[in-house]
């Protein structure tokens, strides 16, 4: 898993509205209506669930410690959708008595191998990297209108890509997978609905809908896209060349956070409510 520098995310607290616009162009709704779709709720259920959060961002300083700006973008993510976040203003172990005290309902906190949104009532929980799966999923899904029957590429089987491929099976889609990994990739291999393919190159000729969720660039270049592509790419860096990008970049879906974060808090609440996520 990538690991936000602050230039990732410097402009996405100013930029919210006019990146809430573009998903709506390229897919037909927009941040909210996504994180709903992959939770499997309508965006007016989950409008409501929203409407009923208090949530702490927790800074946590362990490891390689505080991303500048990181909690305040994630709070700023979550308020745009509606949600009652707050940054508190100690890190770690204070930072979550403080919360406590300030009667939270949920506390978001990431260090540096998980990024987890927790509900203290349920003691449900939502994961960074199965909510961007399913986010990033949802999204590709919306834009391609129905998915259902078409084959969709996905690059790259950490929890990212797995957690897109099962939600692209739970639509309907055939999926073709590909990791430059082969033990990722095997662990795939019996999965009804999924082909594994030999390369990234056999995998792109397989459809014109992509997932691209590897830490790699250039994964996607400007000769395996086209006018009719559409393509969700979590991965950081992006996977898809400058080139490709400069051609064909409305056609691609994008961005280092508010996706990821506005779907775990549509996945941990459709999850409090005894939703199982298919
Ligand atoms: O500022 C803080 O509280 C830091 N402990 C945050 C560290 C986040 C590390 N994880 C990442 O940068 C990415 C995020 C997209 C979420 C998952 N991985």
């Amino acid at each position: 898993m990538s690991r936000l520098t602050p230039q990732d995310i410097e402009h996405v607290k100013a930029m919210l509205k006019k990146h809430d616009e573009e998903l709506r162009a390229q897919t037909g709704t927009g941040l909210l209506g996504i994180a709903a779709e992959a939770a499997g709720l309508s965006e007016s259920q989950l409008a409501a669930m929203v409407a009923e959060t208090r949530i702490g961002v927790v800074p946590l300083t362990t490891g390689l410690g505080i991303i500048s700006g990181f909690s305040d973008t994630v709070q700023a993510i979550l308020s745009f959708v509606g949600a009652d976040a707050f940054v508190t203003a100690a890190t770690d172990v204070a930072g979550i008595n403080e919360a406590m005290a300030a009667g939270v309902k949920q506390i978001f906190m990431a260090d540096d191998l998980t990024c987890s949104l927790m509900d203290l009532q349920t003691r449900c929980t939502a994961d960074n990297g199965i909510a961007t799966g399913r986010g990033f999923g949802a999204a590709l899904a919306l834009a391609a209108k129905d998915i259902k029957g078409k084959k969709v590429v996905v690059l790259g089987a950490g929890p990212v890509g797995r957690s897109a491929v099962y939600f692209f099976l739970s639509k309907g889609a055939e999926v073709v997978l590909y990791d430059k990994n082969p033990v990722c990739l095997a662990r795939m291999k019996d999965v009804p609905g999924v082909t594994l393919a030999a390369d990234g190159s056999e995998a792109l000729a397989a459809g014109n809908l992509y997932f691209e969720a590897t830490t790699a660039r250039d994964t996607i270049t400007m000769a395996d896209m086209s006018e009719d592509t559409i393509a969700s790419a979590p991965g950081i860096p992006l996977g898809i060349s400058d080139d490709a990008m400069k051609k064909y970049g409305q056609q691609v879906i994008q961005d280092p956070l508010e996706l990821g974060v506005a779907s775990m808090l549509s996945c941990l609440l459709a999850k409090a409510a005894g939703k199982a996520l298919k």
